[in-house]
């Protein structure tokens, strides 16, 4: 079986192989190809079993080219043209590419120049001192590339968990077919909804534990088994996720679920806390003696310990407990209760799809409306607007409005920009333009490497623009590849304060900035917060709910979120601030 994300993996990788060459299309044809794939909610797979060739290049970017090879990799696992540029350029890209500042052909060159392949001879290359004297290359190359390994080493191979997402629903699908299954959730820091999975965790109801667990060792996912026992297995995927499968009878459910949903400290806390009532707790349920007093469902067991229930969100010892205890959690935002989105890009910059594709397939999502934010000029590599186009722009959205309310639609597209923030602090657009927009998100693209105190003021100034609403992905840190840029995020927060300027939490799952401490601190100070998906695609409108999850990790309420408010406050609110 093969996975949207195996195919968008190898276009991908034909993409960077053909950028090496100095291809000028091929490789963004490519690039484009394997976004689509990625983002299709149905398997290409599937599609192309029952349509054939013909179905895959239904799919948008799909041409005949690729298309053929989309059917060479499904029907023989393979792709000849990708084996024949690998032959040229052996290097492990998926590896490399995880080093900031390192494209295709920087690749090429340090493999022609240092024959370097992996990480651990590019590890050895800068030890060697070999990089800083290559042309093309220097010094600041060599402390770069350095970084990038310290922090790739430090970020493990945990992923999103927004992409754990469909491999978990796929694997839950499988195993609740099997004879004697009632139940497969999936716990630990999935079910938390971290920002990152170490690993899956998965807990399956059932007295037959001997059918669950081979039909979960036998899957064509498994590279490895880890660990095959009785009710106990363990699974290496081909992807280098590990699978961790627990078999529970129907009556320990709520204790297996609440233990291996963890965190391992808030379990810790919970166990003192039996003990405190002359109680046992573990995985199979919370006991006096040898009596079971509560097992089958997780709220028993947090109200014979006389502890509300808490949600998996909140798990972490960070003192949840206490107020659980008092009865005084605080009624975290919930999911559904976002109605609008305030981060989107379309066609007219570097996103896929029209306005209006956009707006249809929000309110397929039953969002109220949503803020066009295409990119601004200076950010050259996305065609952003200038104030030409965007005021061209502005006029389709008003027309599209009257055009939406006619038709009898309750939804709003509101216009706004990502308005880059220039190296000085000052807005890549005029002032008279931003204060037209219902919506000025304004974002750091450019100068990363400034120093802390530089990057905070240049940031402050921005807020301080009286047109500025919210301070977008406000870190700009993409998890697993780059930490943010330097700034004082405590000092931003208080300025947010200040300036009644709104945070963002980005949805999209590489970014999820804010962190779910700073989330905290912002409630905390009383400074509001929007959850946008910074959408690039119509299937990127649904990355709303892991922002709302990491809302509620940094127990943020409604009253936090402005997107989360009735369309008219918040709108009253935007064009006050
Ligand atoms: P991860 O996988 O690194 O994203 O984080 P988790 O929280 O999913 O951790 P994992 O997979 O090692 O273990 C799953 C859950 O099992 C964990 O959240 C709590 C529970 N657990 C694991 N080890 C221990 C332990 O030594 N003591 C206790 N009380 N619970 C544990
Ligand atoms: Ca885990
Ligand atoms: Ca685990
Ligand atoms: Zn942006």
């Amino acid at each position: 079986m093969i996975s949207n994300a195996d195919i968008a993996k190898i276009l991908r990788e034909i993409s960077e192989y053909l950028g090496m060459e100095s291809e000028p299309f091929k490789p963004r044809a490519y690039e484009k190809a394997a976004e689509a794939i990625e983002s299709l909610s149905d398997s290409a797979e599937a599609a192309y079993s029952s349509g054939g060739i013909d179905a895959l290049k239904k799919i948008p970017g799909v041409g005949e080219s690729i298309a053929e090879k989309i059917e060479e990799f499904i029907e023989t696992g393979k792709i000849k043209y990708y084996a024949e540029l690998k032959a040229k350029t052996p290097v492990e890209l998926s590896e490399l590419r995880r080093i900031e500042g390192l494209g295709p052909r920087k690749i090429k060159a340090l493999y022609d120049k240092l024959g370097i392949k992996n990480l651990k001879d590019l590890d050895k290359a800068i030890a060697a001192g070999k990089i800083r004297d290559l042309e093309g290359f220097g010094e600041k190359s060599e402390i770069k590339f350095k970084k990038g390994l310290e922090f790739v080493s430090s970020a493990g191979n945990r992923m999103p968990v927004a992409y754990a997402v469909p491999l978990v629903e796929e694997i839950r699908a499988r195993l609740l077919k099997v004879k004697g299954v009632k139940t497969v959730v999936a716990a630990g820091s999935y079910r938390r909804r971290r920002e990152t999975i170490g690993d899956i965790d998965l807990l399956v109801i059932s007295n037959e534990s001997k059918r669950v667990t081979d039909c979960f060792t036998s899957m064509p996912e498994v590279a490895q088994i880890l660990a095959s026992g009785e009710t106990k297995s363990s699974v290496k995927l081909k992807t280098g996720m590990d699978v961790d499968l627990r078999v529970v009878p129907d009556e320990s459910y709520g204790a297996a679920l609440n233990y291996f949903t963890g965190s391992k400290d808030h379990n810790v806390a919970l166990r003192e806390i039996a003990i405190g009532f002359g109680l046992k707790l573990n995985e199979y349920g919370l006991y006096k003696g040898s009596k079971l007093v509560a097992g089958k469902t997780e709220e028993d067991i947090y109200n014979t310990l006389k502890l509300s229930y808490i949600p998996p969100e909140l798990r972490e010892n960070t003192g949840e407990i206490e107020l659980a205890r008092k009865g005084k959690l605080p009624e975290i935002l919930q999911y559904g209760d976002v109605l609008g989105d305030l981060q989107v890009q379309t066609n007219w910059t570097d996103g896929a799809h029209s306005i209006l594709q956009m707006a249809e397939a929000a309110m397929k999502l039953g969002r109220k409306y949503i803020a066009i934010t295409d990119h601004t000029k200076s950010l050259g590599v996305a065609n952003g607007l200038d104030e030409k186009r965007l005021r061209e722009q502005m006029r389709e959205i008003d027309a599209m409005n009257v055009h939406l309310s006619q038709a009898g639609h309750d939804f709003r597209v509101l216009k706004g920009t990502e308005c880059d923030i220039l190296k000085d602090g000052r807005l890549d657009l005029p002032d008279s333009l931003l204060a037209e927009l219902d919506v000025v998100g304004v974002s750091v693209h450019s100068n990363f490497n400034l120093s802390r105190e530089e990057q905070t003021k240049r940031v402050k100034r921005a807020m301080a623009n009286p047109h500025a609403d919210i301070f977008f992905h406000p870190t700009g840190r993409l998890i697993g590849k780059r930490e943010g840029y330097q700034v004082d995020i405590d000092e931003i927060i208080r300025h947010a304060k200040a300036t009644a300027t709104v945070l963002e939490i980005n949805a999209f799952p590489e970014r999820s900035d804010l962190s779910d401490q700073n989330i905290r601190k912002c409630v905390d100070l009383g400074v509001k917060m929007s959850i946008d998906s910074d959408a690039h695609h119509m299937d990127h409108l649904s990355f709303i709910e892991y922002g709302i999850s990491q809302a509620r990790r940094g127990w943020a309420t409604k009253r936090d979120i402005i997107n989360a408010w009735p369309f008219e406050k918040m709108f009253r609110f935007l064009k006050k601030s």
